[in-house]
């Protein structure tokens, strides 16, 4: 089409806008079911209404989007890119429908027709496209760039199965498929206009240019394309819309072509399906790299796909390349996207032609690399020979990067050779491998951990050798959380409640629920407070009800462990409570006891066996506990199957104790623990990650910190910790112990839990769950004690809720804004005629 009678296309149409009254709405809805989906009364599902509604509400994301889109393009602003390999996003229509301020109008239109947005909402498949905390970080980060205006993008892999569904067969965790994109995904627009050809294996020539200079060129390589879908991210109610842009892998054309034309028709679509493999299924664990060639792909389409995509879009605005410091902003998340460094030095010098010098210098400004774990063995690791394969010039790359910084440190630290082995990228024993968190330290101008202590801790052990050479490098950017859907949309009864007291600005400023602290010991408020906690509960409890058949009470303490499931993490340690209690009751059947629920749910590891067992654990603890009748009425034990983000929405309003019992120096933030403060819920745990932080911000009164803290699980584990000792002394644990190795909770099979008590006892406990055992257990008589003051928890219930304030991802990513990444808010230009939120 060309360029004029585009133009008097969109003269005429540009000034368009969709209403949002009751009777616009209900316009749009009937010409999506009959129109968009073809539907009668006799073909009407459930499903189609919710696929019209989230019809309707695309519609009307569209012309933000666009003139969000348009004024970024004409005012040629830096972006920053949020490069991620992970984005649990959840459901989205409740979300948009918030953001665009039309909640209240569609629940009157939906209403008319006999329907409600909440059961729409509900028919929504989540999208699951991550394992946990660091993908929903990148969620609720999404979220805030929009609601701050921040010219902000992410990019990520459109993977056809996001992370597994669990079903519990028989107490253990069994994985299905979760084909997400099944029916249609109504908020992702296909963008064929961005394809891009994404290069393996293959082989380097080098040659002599016209200058007479050394050059590279990759060739003979294998293609996939590329293919963007792009999900639009709206602003919390100001007219900005931003992108999350996904890659899907297509094969080439080409590549198509060439084997039918040899006749093989099957072979070539064999071809075909094996190079669309590459973005089928997201990788589940979370805890060792998968170390696998097809994830090795999955990063580098990735990557490829981006900062091709990023070049494209700098250069139509641009005259060249070399202000793209000025333009670009790329953060990592994790090391999963590095070798975004090495992509983005290939095409400089071997597309763009510019000296290596110059080169680096355009690139180390641009990046900025998040750590997210402190154990040395989540680090990834890739083999050389793995490379030196699948991307030859890389690893070319990589090495020249090495051999730079290798001669820079030789010259700083003549002598200490042991210590340039340990920075040099690349690992020489057992098995040389490039370590991909040195490149990206290397290649980055900021490296972040994710609260206070893992700054600290990634400074002075994981990435000390770095920290002594660029300290002002390395920077602590405290996690958050969107109050979007963890307050407002996840708890209405909260919310509400909190908006008529206080008022509305808590929804784009978290610091104003300060003002709730003068209501804490107000006691009419309280009991408002109490009703909706109480309220809360009893739909959980209906939950409960529906999904695993149990009973429980909603006026018994709701005591919660929900997150993935791993050692570190110490489930176990919480399941060694129960059995705590439940001996207790079963000695002692008179003792009066804090009737509880304990609620656990996550995912293991598909391959990880003792988080396997863990379950199994739960899920047996569960079914002699609810079962027997002497300790029934008193503690209840539920597995809630299938951790997702829309259910998390239903399990957090609803806590009154949050379990964040990492082994100190483990846990680098934890999210979780906000989204509970902010609920109300008080918080039992240890000084891990961001609860040193939500302690310090609550106050010491309204907190249950136990156990070892960092620097106490260092000494011990270096002077010796043996588990047994502590058993010795302590003949209530040994008897604890005592009824899992004698199989009480597992008839049909005594020994099963025999490697939990070797791994405890025999095999060092590397968690230090019996050394906080005890530490624990006290804590948490104390918690029954104050839950039978229930005025004195709603107080401090209400004072953690006041006090959450820091713990907003806006607040996190304000910060990101100013000092990583130097983008400023953009207000969208809305087309002439159409209206403006604001
Ligand atoms: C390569 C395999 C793999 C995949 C994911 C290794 C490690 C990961 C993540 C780094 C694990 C993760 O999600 N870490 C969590 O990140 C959150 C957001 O920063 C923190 O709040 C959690 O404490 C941290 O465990």
């Amino acid at each position: 089409m060309g360029r004029d009678k585009i133009e008097k296309l969109w003269s005429l149409i540009e000034n368009n806008y969709l209403a949002s009254d009751k009777e616009a709405l209900q316009d749009s809805f009937a010409r999506h079911l009959e129109y968009t989906q073809s539907k009668t009364r006799y073909t009407t599902e459930a499903f189609d209404s919710y696929k019209s509604c989230a019809h309707v509400v695309r519609d009307r994301l569209m012309e933000r989007w666009n003139d969000t889109n348009q004024t970024y393009f004409n005012d040629n602003v830096k972006r920053v890119y949020y490069l991620s390999l992970e984005f649990l996003l959840g459901r989205a229509l409740s979300n948009a429908l918030l953001n665009l301020g039309i909640l209240p109008e569609m629940e009157r239109a939906l209403a008319d027709f006999g329907l409600s947005h909440t059961d729409l909402s509900e028919i929504e498949p989540d999208a699951g496209l991550g394992n946990g905390g660091l993908g929903r970080l990148a969620a609720c980060f999404l979220d805030s760039m929009a609601t701050l205006q921040l010219p902000g993008e992410g990019y990520g892999i459109r993977y056809d199965y996001g992370i597994f569904e669990q079903k519990i067969v028989n107490g253990y965790q069994t994985e299905l498929p979760e084909n997400w994109l099944r029916y249609g995904y109504p908020f992702e627009i296909i963008r064929p206009e961005y394809q891009y050809t994404i290069h393996f294996y293959g082989n380097v020539s080098q040659y002599q240019d016209d200058q007479g200079s050394l050059r590279n060129d990759w060739l003979n390589t294998e293609k996939v394309m590329a293919l963007a879908h792009d999900i639009p991210i709206p602003g919390y109610q100001n007219d900005t819309v931003n992108t999350v842009r996904l890659w899907s892998a297509k094969s080439t054309r080409e590549f198509e072509l060439a084997e039918f034309n040899i006749g093989d028709y099957v072979g070539a679509v064999e071809g075909k399906i094996n190079s669309e493999i590459i973005s089928s299924v997201l990788y589940p664990k979370d805890d060792i790299p998968a170390g696998k060639e097809l994830r090795l792909k999955q990063e580098y389409f990735f990557v490829s796909a981006t900062i091709q995509d990023i070049i494209r879009r700098h250069k139509v605005k641009n005259p060249s390349v070399l202000n793209m410091p000025d333009k670009v902003a790329i953060q990592l998340n994790d090391t999963h996207p590095a070798l975004s460094i090495a992509e983005l030095m290939r095409i400089f010098v071997d597309v763009e032609k510019i000296g290596w010098d110059k080169a680096w210098e355009l690139c180390v400004p641009i990046f900025a690399y998040t750590n997210h774990t402190m154990m040395s063995e989540a680090l990834e690791l890739w083999p050389v020979d793995l490379l030196s394969n699948l991307l030859p010039r890389h690893l070319q790359i990589i090495y020249e990067i090495n051999h730079r910084f290798l001669n820079n440190i030789r010259q700083i630290y003549p002598n200490e050779e042991d210590k340039h082995k340990r920075m040099s990228i690349v690992q020489e024993l057992p098995q040389k491998a490039i370590r991909m968190a040195n490149l990206a330290i290397i290649g980055s101008h900021k490296v972040n951990g994710v609260s206070h202590l893992h700054t600290e801790l990634i400074k002075q052990k994981l990435f000390a050798d770095f920290h002594d050479l660029w300290p002002e490098k390395f920077t602590s950017k405290t996690n958050g959380i969107t109050q979007r859907r963890w307050l407002k949309l996840a708890n209405p009864r909260l919310a509400g409640l909190i908006s008529d007291t206080v008022g509305e600005n808590w929804i784009t400023d978290l610091y104003e629920l300060e003002k709730l602290e003068p209501y804490a010991a107000d006691a009419s408020f309280g009991e408002a407070w109490q009703k909706v906690k109480l309220e809360n509960k009893k739909d959980l409890a209906l939950y409960i009800k529906k999904q695993n058949g149990i009973e429980v009470n909603p006026y018994s303490m709701f005591d919660i462990q929900i997150k993935r499931i791993h050692e570190y993490k110490r489930q176990l340690m919480n399941v060694l409570h129960i059995l705590h209690l439940y001996r207790q009751i079963k000695n002692n059947p008179t003792t009066p006891i804090v009737p509880r629920t304990f609620i656990f749910s996550g995912k293991a590891a598909p391959g990880y066996y003792m988080a396997k067992l863990i379950i199994k654990l739960i899920n047996d603890v569960a079914l002699k506990i609810n079962n027997d009748p002497e300790t029934r009425d008193k503690i209840k034990v539920v597995f809630l199957a299938n951790y997702c983000v829309s259910l998390a929405q239903q399990i957090f309003p609803a806590a009154d104790l949050s379990e964040q019992i990492s082994t100190a120096g483990m846990e680098a933030s934890g999210t979780g623990n906000m989204k509970f403060t902010l609920n109300g819920a008080l918080t039992i745990g240890t000084l891990d990650g961001a609860n040193i932080e939500i302690k310090e911000e609550v106050g010491d009164d309204n907190i249950f910190i136990f156990g070892l803290d960092a620097d106490q699980v260092r000494d011990l584990k270096t002077s010796g910790y043996n588990p047994l000792g502590y058993l010795n002394h302590s003949p209530e644990l040994h008897d604890v112990l005592r009824m899992l190795v004698d199989g009480e909770f597992s008839a049909h099979k005594e020994d099963l839990y025999k490697p939990i008590i070797e791994s405890l006892l025999y095999q060092g406990d590397n968690y230090m769950v019996i050394a906080d055992y005890q530490s624990y257990c006290n804590c948490q008589q104390k918690v029954a004690s104050l839950f039978q003051n229930q005025a004195m928890w709603t107080q401090k219930s209400i004072i953690n809720t006041a006090h959450v304030g820091k713990f907003s991802s806006d607040r996190t990513i304000q910060e990101y804004a100013d000092e990583v990444w130097g983008v400023k808010p953009v207000k969208p230009k809305i087309k002439q005629g159409r209206k403006s939120m604001k």
